[in-house]
């Protein structure tokens, strides 16, 4: 009998756990060559008695095997196959979700494809048979995924990069450079990470349809924002490397996700308050100073909201909503006073004049505005880091 290993990763799975395993199995009577071994590598992190039920399926199951790994999708993966290769001793290595979003029976496809003399096989939404029934906004993101893949990572002839379900041979396996995929990054990148070296390694590769259905249990663990994020520096990072800088851009860009979050809110505030002040004016009839004196306002409250729940959401505190919503106006005003300044030494020192930009006479001022932008944002996002939303553990 030859053998396939599936690596189910877990992280509070405890509704799906049993009944994936339970499928998964189903699928050796169409598969009477093959034994099929589960690795279940559950996170350290999983707090809901996934890993209980996950013990008790190994000891009544000889197939079954369990781990505990650190946190991270893509060490689940990668811990799950290293102990598959190392314990299992399998002709082909796979991997799916341990959720049920995925219809099992992609493994006899995955591993009957791989018996074709294919080295790497990957389970797809985008080929004849496969399907998406994800929500609305989960395919839009799968399917600008995809595209973004596609052209900036490639190969451009693979249509699905952001699914787990695939398999691979040990050696293909082996051969991958783990030393460059992120994959001890929280993040879902490794998985087109792992294609995108899975390549660069040599693979032969084939797509087959793949059914991915929608959650019924539990929670998804995918950060859409992070992981859209991850897939667009990851793919800078590659064609930068490809034109021959190795600036490890896809690490460094991460490292300032929070300061990239708070400039876009910076952003989304500014055309709010433009927006309001324009509104008062036009449709109020309010002076100018006084819609510039609400629109600001608002646009102070909607970043603060937008940095409580978003960019600062993971950040323990101590200070109560309306005492950092208070010291954020306080900071705001810092900006001002800062914005003020800065202006005011630039006019003191260049004046008033024009410069020739493509032919179009541009005032000093529209420049004397612009510079006050990086030094206003480095203020507000320190201050806001160090003191309103400063992190707190008990
Ligand atoms: N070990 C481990 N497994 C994870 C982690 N994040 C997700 N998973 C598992 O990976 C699979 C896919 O994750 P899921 O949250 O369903 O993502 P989605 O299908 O894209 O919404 C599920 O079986 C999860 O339990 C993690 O950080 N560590
Ligand atoms: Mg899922």
């Amino acid at each position: 009998m030859r053998k396939v290993s599936v690596v189910l990763p877990t992280f509070n799975e405890k509704a799906n756990i049993e009944k994936t395993v339970e499928k998964v199995f189903e699928q050796e009577k169409n598969l009477p060559d093959w034994e099929i071994h589960i690795v279940i590598a559950d996170d350290i992190r999983s707090s809901d008695g996934t890993e209980e039920i996950a013990k008790k399926l190994a000891r009544k199951n000889q197939k079954i095997h369990f781990i505990k790994v650190d946190p991270g999708l893509g060490v689940g993966l990668i811990k799950g196959h290293q102990f598959a290769i190392e314990k299992i001793k399998p002709d082909i290595l796979a991997q799916l979700d341990a959720d049920g979003q995925v219809v099992p029976d992609v493994l006899v496809k995955l591993v009957t494809t791989i018996q074709e003399g294919y080295n790497l096989v990957i389970g797809s939404r985008f080929v004849t048979g496969g399907k998406n029934q994800l929500s609305l906004a989960r395919k839009i993101f799968t399917s600008g995924a995809s595209l973004f893949c596609r052209m900036v990572i490639g190969p451009s002839d693979i249509k699905e990069f952001t699914n787990s379900a695939r398999a691979f041979t040990p050696a293909l396996f082996e051969k991958i450079n783990l030393n460059r995929l992120p994959w001890r990054e929280r993040t879902f990148i490794v998985q087109p990470a792992f294609l995108h070296e899975a390549i660069l390694a040599g693979a032969k590769y084939k797509e087959v349809p793949l059914i991915f259905k929608n959650r019924l249990e539990g929670y998804s663990k995918n950060k859409v924002f992070n992981y859209t994020y991850d897939i667009i520096t990851y793919g800078i990072d590659v064609k930068l490397r490809s034109l021959g800088f190795h600036v490890r851009f896809f690490y460094f860009s991460r490292r300032v996700k929070t300061l990239v979050k708070f400039s876009l809110v910076g952003f989304v505030g500014t055309v709010v308050d433009f927006f309001f002040y324009k509104m008062f004016i036009n449709a109020l009839g309010l002076p100018p100073a006084t819609s510039k004196g609400i629109s600001t306002e608002i646009a102070i409250i909607n970043n603060f909201i937008l940095n409580n729940y978003w960019t600062f959401r993971y950040r323990k505190t101590k200070t109560r909503i309306w005492q950092k919503l208070g010291i954020f106006n306080l900071v705001s005003l810092g900006g001002l006073v800062i914005g003020v300044l800065i202006v005011k030494y630039l006019h003191l020192t260049f004046g008033d004049g024009f410069i020739n930009v493509f032919g179009r006479p541009v005032a000093y001022n529209n420049f004397y505005f612009f510079a006050t932008i990086p030094p206003v944002m480095l203020w507000n996002f320190i201050v806001n880091h160090f003191v309103t939303w400063r992190h707190q553990e008990d």
